[in-house]
């Protein structure tokens, strides 16, 4: 089995019913389990595109899946939560990111693992503690070190 943490993010059609869905949805994949759920956090969106706030959460899972399979499954996740896809940082009603998977650094033109923006944004990092304390990013280093530069973003946990 291998190890792999997903960051959730939604900001349309009630993001906080969008995120404990797939929090369910992640539990049913094939060969997949979900091992932790992170506190879901409101933050400012990160764009050029005005939008609503987004709701954030990380979660662990355990699966046999590839980090290809698990896109894969990820992405038809998004469709069947009403994902469209229009501009790059477009609201969304479901955005599903691997950040890391085992200790792998892969840079794929379909798929860069660890996520190659987790370390510079609050509303990952912060849900991701919760849930992995002692986390190490591969190639990064520990993500609790990577807080204090990230002091001036605001975020507010609104559920455990
Ligand atoms: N892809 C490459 N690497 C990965 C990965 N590690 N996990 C590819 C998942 N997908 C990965 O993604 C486009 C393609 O990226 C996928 O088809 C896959 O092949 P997308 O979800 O359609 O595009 P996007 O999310 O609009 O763009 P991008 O570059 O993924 O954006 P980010 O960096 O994920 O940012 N502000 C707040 N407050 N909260 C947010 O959650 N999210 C974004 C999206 C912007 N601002 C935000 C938030
Ligand atoms: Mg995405």
């Amino acid at each position: 089995m291998n190890l792999a943490f997903i960051a959730l993010g939604s900001n349309l059609a009630d993001p906080a019913s969008q995120i404990a869905s797939a929090f369910s949805a992640l539990d049913l994949l094939p060969e997949t389990r979900l091992t932790g759920k992170s506190g879901l956090y409101l933050s400012a969106p990160v764009s050029e595109i005005p939008q609503p706030d987004y709701v954030n959460a990380v979660a662990k899972i355990e699966t046999g899946l590839d980090p290809f399979g698990l896109l894969e499954c990820l992405l038809e996740l998004e469709m069947a939560h009403g994902r469209v896809r229009e501009a790059r940082n477009a609201p969304r009603t479901l955005d599903l990111d691997i950040l890391m998977y085992n200790d792998l650094v892969l840079i794929d033109e379909r798929l860069t693992i660890p996520h190659p923006r987790m370390h510079e944004r609050l509303f990952v990092l912060c849900p991701l503690l919760d849930i992995a304390p002692d986390c190490e990013i591969p190639g990064i280093g520990r993500a609790a070190d990577l807080l204090p530069a990230l002091s001036g973003q605001i975020l507010k946990k609104m559920a455990d």
